[in-house]
């Protein structure tokens, strides 16, 4: 059965005017290895730590900056939420279509509550907290392409020609602002595209970030803005000791105007100074050690990288499955083609290079977790093939061959077929991601022992399962398994209103 929302009546947990406080006991383990008698031996203390959380249930009118906002993505998600915002509904060969979210975790998703009855209870994710609504963000940001965005929709070619048509009036308008170009971070091809760019210095293009986000800000009555890289791949930049190994040495050089400050980098200075979340969608090293410095003095969020929309969410979930089965999964080969401008720009060997990196540490937790299939450092062979294919624009193609060794040296070959457009997997991802960071910046939390409250870590573990290579803080473990990134959200979400963690156990019925 499916409830549209509910209450928790506990004495842990208090909805007061503006907030919700909860007390949770937090289940943990402690582990130490010790000398027990002679022999070493690993001990596993169960360990129960209080924590309280607040909410700020003040739910703010949200403004939402692409950086990329005339790509793919940019002009699909815009597009998207104005159908929804306006109800539109448009002819297919098939039917008439309704604008949905499906695809976002946050809109389209449920969580359960409980059974009643013999019934187990589901409930929208959304209503777990106040979270801003979709149909209420009003977007903006900038592109190095002067493009309006319905035009802008129109080249992307990824809705349907009768819902562009709608979509048309609302978008002429909507035109990015200039944006940071530097074409040695991006493939050569992009050139032609590049007509809307700031001109200066490093230092004046970032206080020119920052006067855009005020203006922005002040424009559209907006309480809070969020900013997000749907840009072009860049190249990884080089991390040098003195150039961008440190906030002051970052700082320093763009000062100095060095040349390796990548402009995905610049945006992220502006926002970390504005105190403005900022996620980077693509799987460059944007969040070079200096950025994740200043991030965390200033404490403003950032959250990365890279969007895991499909091949790499199958395989998230794929590669936990078999080695969770106690199968050995030895090769994984994926192949991509596509031919949207993304395609384009990723045909050049350095941008590349970035996807391949982002695409395949994702298998490196569950390969860890099973010692008894794979010797320590042992790997299975991973390799990944990106080619652009103009002819079938935003629908990519993606095959996946994984094999793996079973029962008694047998072997097992398991083969995938993904077609499907990209845009719309990463809109609704994109539209989680702003959502689920504006939402973390409204919850405060404190541990047993702690004096004040807190906000969450500046770099925001809590979006990893929107993320191929979740940004982490230093010396935290990378979590890539999907189900285990779902129930860390979703579980965190529940404490904030004094539920224990979805543990499935359903002993009320054993
Ligand atoms: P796109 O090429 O259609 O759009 C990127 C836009 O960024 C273009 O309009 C371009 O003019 C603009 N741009 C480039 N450099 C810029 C800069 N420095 N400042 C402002 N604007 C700039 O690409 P698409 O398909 O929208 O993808 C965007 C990014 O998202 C790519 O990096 C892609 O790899 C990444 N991504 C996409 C996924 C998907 O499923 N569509 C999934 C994972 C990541
Ligand atoms: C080539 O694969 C294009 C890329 O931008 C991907 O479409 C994107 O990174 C999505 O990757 P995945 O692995 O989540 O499908």
């Amino acid at each position: 059965m499916f409830i549209e929302s509910f209450k928790v009546d506990s004495p842990n947990v208090k909805y007061a005017e503006g907030e919700i406080h909860s007390v949770y006991n937090y289940e943990t383990t402690e582990l130490v290895h010790e000398n027990r008698n002679g022999t070493y031996q690993w001990i596993v203390k169960p360990k129960t730590v209080k924590y309280e959380f607040r909410t700020d249930t003040h739910v703010p009118k949200l403004g939402v900056m692409l950086v990329g906002w005339g790509g793919n993505n940019g002009s699909t998600l815009t597009g998207g939420v104005i159908a929804n915002r306006e109800g539109i509904s448009w002819a297919t060969k098939d039917k008439v279509q309704q604008a949905n979210y499906f695809g976002s975790l946050t809109q389209a998703s449920s969580i359960r509550v409980g059974s009643f009855n013999g019934e187990e209870i589901y409930a929208p994710f959304k209503c777990l907290l106040p979270m801003v609504n979709p149909d209420d963000v009003v977007f903006g940001g900038w592109d190095i392409s002067n493009m309006n965005l319905a035009d802008a929709m129109g080249r992307a070619k990824v809705l349907d020609i009768d819902l562009q048509k709608q979509l048309r009036p609302y978008m002429e308008h909507m035109v990015p602002l200039p944006g940071i170009y530097n074409p040695d971070f991006i493939a050569a091809n992009q050139g032609s595209r590049a007509n809307n760019v700031i001109k200066g210095t490093k230092k004046e293009q970032v206080q020119q970030i920052i006067k855009d986000m005020r203006d922005f800000k002040e424009q559209n009555k907006v309480d809070k803005i969020v900013v997000l890289w749907t840009a072009n791949t860049e190249r990884y930049s080089n991390v040098v000791i003195g150039l961008n190994d440190t906030a002051e040495s970052l700082m320093t050089s763009v000062e100095r105007d060095e040349a390796e400050i990548s402009p995905s980098t610049l945006y992220a200075i502006a926002c970390v100074l504005e105190n403005v979340p900022f996620i980077n969608g693509s799987p460059q090293n944007t969040f070079v050690p200096g950025l994740i410095d200043l991030a965390i003095q200033r404490n403003s969020l950032i959250g990365g990288d890279d969007f895991k929309s499909g091949q790499t969410k199958m395989k998230s979930v794929l590669v936990d499955f078999l080695v969770g089965a106690g199968i050995k999964p030895t090769s994984i080969v994926s192949y991509n083609h596509l031919g949207n401008n993304d395609g384009m720009n990723l045909s050049a060997p350095q941008t590349f290079r970035s996807k391949e990196i982002s695409k395949s540490n994702v298998v490196d937790d569950m390969v860890a977790s099973n010692g008894i299939l794979y010797e320590p450092g042992e790997h299975p062979d991973h390799v990944v093939v990106i080619k652009y294919v103009p002819y079938v624009g935003d629908s990519k193609r993606a095959m996946d061959e994984y094999t793996s060794e079973i029962f008694m040296g047998g072997k097992s070959t398991i083969v995938l077929h993904n077609t499907c457009e990209d845009s719309l997997l990463a809109a609704p991802i994109i539209l989680d991601l702003v959502l689920l960071a504006e939402l973390s910046t409204r919850i405060q939390l404190k541990a047993e022992g702690e004096g004040k409250f807190h906000s969450f870590h500046p770099v925001a573990t809590i979006l990893s399962y929107l993320t191929k290579a979740p940004l982490v803080p230093p010396g935290t473990p990378v979590i890539n398994a999907l189900s285990k990134q779902r129930a860390m959200l979703e579980n965190i979400l529940r404490a904030c209103v004094g539920l224990a963690p979805e543990n499935n156990m359903i002993l009320e019925y054993k």
